[in-house]
């Protein structure tokens, strides 16, 4: 059992995307179902709630063990956790438009089984099977994919997937980067190095010189 308070040492985890070359890797089955992977379903599941999404792959947080988690429900009732999934039986095909919280934004249909048999590690380790068909079943292909390093964008022309590539790598180049300690501190001196070289009256490069006393450094971006 976890501490009481375990809920408040949840985090939610940074979700990968593509083109990250980690959202490529094939995980390896789970050996152990102990706490210490209950934590990090528990944090899969905020992860997932949060963003809003239905389904959650380890890969997709960098974890490249096989363990999902999914649930279509409207009201996050349905909570399932699948650990080393395989499909068992599959039939009917059903066409969706699909989305993935590692391809923000874009949405595309595919092709999957419509209905599905699972066997998989429940959240004790036991072993169970399940049967999905609807949302759940394409949740749970979706998801299985990500444990193979497969992405819904691979079923797309190479032309479409291309496109949606170059549009999330030149979007990413506009978002805030987080700092690392050493980024931070390297930040932090260059940007003293740079006031000291002004007070100095050595003026720093041309285009550092504004004549916007307030935003020097701001660049218009669309
Ligand atoms: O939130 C998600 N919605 C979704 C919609 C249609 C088909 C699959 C999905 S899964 C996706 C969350 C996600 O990226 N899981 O890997
Ligand atoms: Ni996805």
């Amino acid at each position: 059992m976890r501490p009481a308070g375990a809920s408040e040492m949840m985090a939610k985890l940074k979700i990968l995307e593509f083109p990250d070359p980690r959202l490529r890797t094939r995980a390896s089955p789970v050996d152990v179902v102990d706490d210490e992977l209950r934590a990090l379903i528990g944090d899969m599941f905020e992860t997932m709630y949060d963003a809003p999404g239905i389904g959650l792959a380890a890969t997709q947080v960098d974890v490249h063990k096989r363990l999902l988690v999914a649930d279509v429900s409207p009201d996050k009732s349905e909570p399932h956790v699948l650990i080393n999934p395989e499909i068992i039986e599959k039939d009917g095909v059903t066409v969706t438009d699909e989305g993935c919280l590692s391809v923000p934004g874009y949405y595309e249909e595919v092709e999957r089984a419509e209905h599905i048999r699972v066997r998989f590690l429940d959240r004790n380790g036991e072993a169970q099977e399940m049967e999905a068909e609807g949302l759940l079943a394409v949740c749970i292909q979706h998801e299985m994919d990500h444990l193979e390093g497969k992405l819904f964008v691979d079923y797309l022309s190479e032309t479409k997937r291309q496109r949606i590539r170059k549009k999330l790598v030149k979007e990413r180049r506009h978002a805030p980067v987080a700092m690392t300690p050493g980024s931070y501190l390297r930040a932090r001196l260059a940007s003293r190095a740079h006031r000291s070289q002004r007070w100095s009256g050595r003026a720093a490069s041309p285009s550092r010189s504004s004549p916007n006393p307030t935003g020097p450094r701001a660049v218009a971006r669309n």
